[in-house]
């Protein structure tokens, strides 16, 4: 169908395509760098990524070197239309030193500064808690050794000042996430004392103001993890009431809940206590699995909701999933493009009909349009989206990311 037929056939419904299109445009996606290199990163050291997560697989092309995932960063970049932005690991640094994480200052970045600065792409950072001898216990800010608790609380200081130096040069804020893999593998005695810790390491590593024109910190709860079934020091309850009282962003990671909650539903809830959110967007299956995102209900529902209850100025979207078994690239490129599909539907939905409906109780209308829209031409709209940011769509997709994959199958 061409762009004009589904153009009309949305008018119809009282739905304006162009100022849908025009949105998408704006909505910038925080791609993770971690799918590119299975969460490994650019330390001097071996092992796996610990803290519970662990990309599966061994396709090849595997991204070894900083010049390397740029490369394919900047090929996914270029199959996706819009503009958006790199989410850094603090331990994807690019130096020939080889600082500990509590040394780590914002020299040992600056080749993805520069990078970013040449591609218009800005940053969102991240501390690394996780991969790391003093994580070996899965305790970091919590570790009743207040030794341990210090050096992580200095990456953390030091991580907060990386993004801050990041956030002014690029003019816009830098969002610091937190994610700590805090918890026990069986049942603790001594939650509280725990939680107590992992509380008083967060003031402190947060004390110092910072702009939050340049940084925004965030803290990320979790359920549970591999090794830490028990108890999760950091749950949802926890960080939701520490972000409401420190101002900090909320991140909902959609792999850290119970299976059958729907994250989709709790950003109103959310929204009412927190002035921002940041999204970590993922597809977890019977668990926390982090699989590529498809375009399926939950993705769709979290859309909905961000276009519904008009948070789009207030939620940063990030994207956290790791698949070593398909391209790493053609992962980044079909993950991201699905959430953009699943804005551009949300975008393209009437909603005021929708809405008049149910406040009028009239649940009959809201189900009978939400299914009719069902077989509106949305692959219309999106191809004269990608068309437009000169990006390939469909058959011509495919052949580029089997050409590009291709030519990384080679890497040792
Ligand atoms: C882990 C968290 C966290 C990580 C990244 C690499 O369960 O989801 O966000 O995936 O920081
Ligand atoms: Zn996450």
């Amino acid at each position: 169908m061409s762009y004009d037929t589904a153009k009309a056939a949305f008018a119809e419904w009282g739905v304006d395509t162009e100022a849908a299109l025009a949105q998408l445009k704006t909505i910038p996606i925080s791609m993770h760098c971690w799918q590119g290199d299975d969460v490994v990163g650019f330390e001097q050291k071996t092992g796996a990524s610990g803290g519970g997560i662990q990309a599966t697989g061994n396709h090849p092309g595997r991204a070894r070197t900083p010049d390397e995932l740029r490369a394919d960063l900047e090929f996914a970049y270029s199959m996706i239309p819009g503009q958006h932005r790199l989410n850094l690991h603090a331990m994807y640094l690019d130096t020939d030193a080889t600082p500990d994480r509590d040394e780590i200052e914002f020299k040992h970045f600056v080749p993805w500064v520069d990078w970013g600065h040449d591609h218009g792409i800005k940053l969102d950072f991240n501390p690394t808690f996780f991969a790391h001898a003093k994580a070996d216990d899965n305790l970091t800010l919590s570790h009743p050794d207040a030794g341990i608790r210090d050096f992580w609380i200095e990456h953390g200081k030091r991580s907060r000042e990386i993004a801050a130096v990041m956030g002014a040069a690029q003019g816009a804020a830098c969002v610091n996430n937190i994610w700590v893999p805090d918890g026990y593998k069986d049942i603790p005695v001594d939650r509280m004392a725990a939680r107590a810790r992992l509380e008083a390491s967060l003031d402190t590593m947060l004390d110092r103001r910072h702009d939050k024109g340049a940084m925004l910190d965030a803290v990320e709860s979790k359920l549970f993890g591999i090794g830490v079934e028990a108890c999760t020091v950091g749950s949802h309850e926890f960080y939701l009431g520490y972000a409401i009282r420190n101002e900090t962003l909320l991140c909902l990671d959609m792999g850290h809940f119970h299976p059958t909650e729907n994250i989709a539903d709790k950003l109103s809830a959310v929204a009412l206590s927190l002035d921002e959110i940041l999204l970590h967007v993922s597809r977890p299956m019977r668990w926390d699995s982090d699989h590529v995102i498809l375009l399926n209900d939950d993705i769709l529902q979290m859309a909905q909701e961000l276009v519904s209850a008009d948070l789009l100025e207030r939620t940063r979207i990030g994207l956290d999933f790791f698949d070593a078994t398909i391209s790493r690239t053609a992962a980044w490129v079909i993950g991201t493009r699905n959430m953009q599909k699943a804005l551009l539907r949300a975008l393209l939905t009437p909603w005021d009909r929708l809405r008049t409906a149910e406040d009028a109780l009239d649940f009959t209308t809201r189900m009978a349009v939400t299914e009719e829209f069902k077989d509106m031409p949305f692959g219309a709209v999106w191809a004269e989206f990608s068309a437009r940011a000169d990006v390939p769509n469909g058959p011509a997709l495919i052949t580029e990311l089997e050409r590009y994959q291709s030519s990384v199958a080679g890497r040792g």
